[in-house]
């Protein structure tokens, strides 16, 4: 990652982190709140569990793009579906999933910041950064079309069923939106040993469960999407070598593939996507 881009959206998360800082210094309850809903009348408060901690075992290494400053990542039907960022830099782009290979790429507008996708149907939704638009783009004939708008920031989304996706803010509220319109159906507080964890990022979801990595981290959550609670902690930061490290950003990519029963792992810049299961620690 250049130094330049690096501390741009260091400060911009900074900037972000001392608002949360702020709004819970100022509701000291907050900090200490249990997982659960919020949103509607009767919020439901969760006991934190004990969270599981969870091993990387990699199955295999593919090809990585080392220019992608990767954003989103998901499978559908045999393709490996990537959206990068930066302004003037942002794409769609179609990857094969089983070499990485870079099959086609669109660009985004020049005034849009590439985020979070997910795939419902024939569309794909993309996230935008700061610009509250989110992008439809028609699998067939990808073109992206402003198809709705979110009063967030975007950073990750995921779908949970055909009419339900879930968004990221870089906080730690994940909100659960209609597809047809992106308006909030309600939110949960995702809590690790009863702490808000912000900075949630990339999403999927995989059998029932919602998977989060926390931006500037290795670190990955695996979330219950009832309640919010974190029950299992996964650690990628053995991924990359410590060559590999020197260009690379963020791990900001999960993407579940049923096929193969594993997770594609890769990070901005990364030169490598990992196929990886998660295991418990023996
Ligand atoms: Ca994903």
């Amino acid at each position: 990652m250049s130094q330049a881009v690096q501390e741009a959206e260091t400060r911009e998360i900074l900037r972000i982190s001392h608002r949360f800082h702020l709004l819970l210094t100022a509701c000291p309850a907050w900090i200490a709140i249990s997982c659960g809903g919020t949103g509607d009348s009767s919020m439901t408060e969760y006991s934190n569990p004990i969270p599981e901690t969870l091993q990387v075992v990699v199955l295999d290494t593919l090809f990585h793009d080392t220019t992608a400053f990767t954003q989103g990542f998901e499978i559908h039907e045999g393709i490996l579906w990537e959206s990068t960022g930066l302004y003037g830099l942002s794409s769609l782009r179609k990857l094969d999933p089983s070499t990485g290979e870079l099959l086609e790429e669109w660009p985004l507008p020049v005034s849009l910041f590439g985020e979070g996708i997910t795939i419902v149907k024939d569309q794909i939704f993309q996230l935008t950064w700061k610009s509250g638009l989110v992008l439809s783009w028609n699998l067939e004939d990808p073109e992206p079309v402003v198809t709705g708008t979110i009063e967030t920031q975007g950073w990750g989304i995921c779908a949970i069923d055909s009419s339900t996706v879930v968004t990221s803010d870089g906080s730690f509220l994940l909100r659960f939106r209609n597809v047809s319109d992106f308006n909030s159906i309600r939110s949960i507080s995702v809590t690790l040993d009863d702490v808000p964890q912000i900075y949630l990022n990339e999403l999927e979801y995989a059998d029932g469960w919602i998977y989060a990595n926390q931006w500037n981290s290795n670190r990955i959550l695996r979330i219950d999407p009832v309640s919010g609670c974190v029950e299992a902690l996964i650690d990628a930061s053995d991924l990359l070598s410590p060559d590999d490290t020197l260009n690379a950003g963020p791990l900001n990519g999960i993407a579940w593939d049923a096929e193969r029963q594993a997770f594609l792992i890769t990070g901005k810049y990364w030169p490598w996507i990992f196929v990886a299961r998660f295991d418990k620690t023996l």
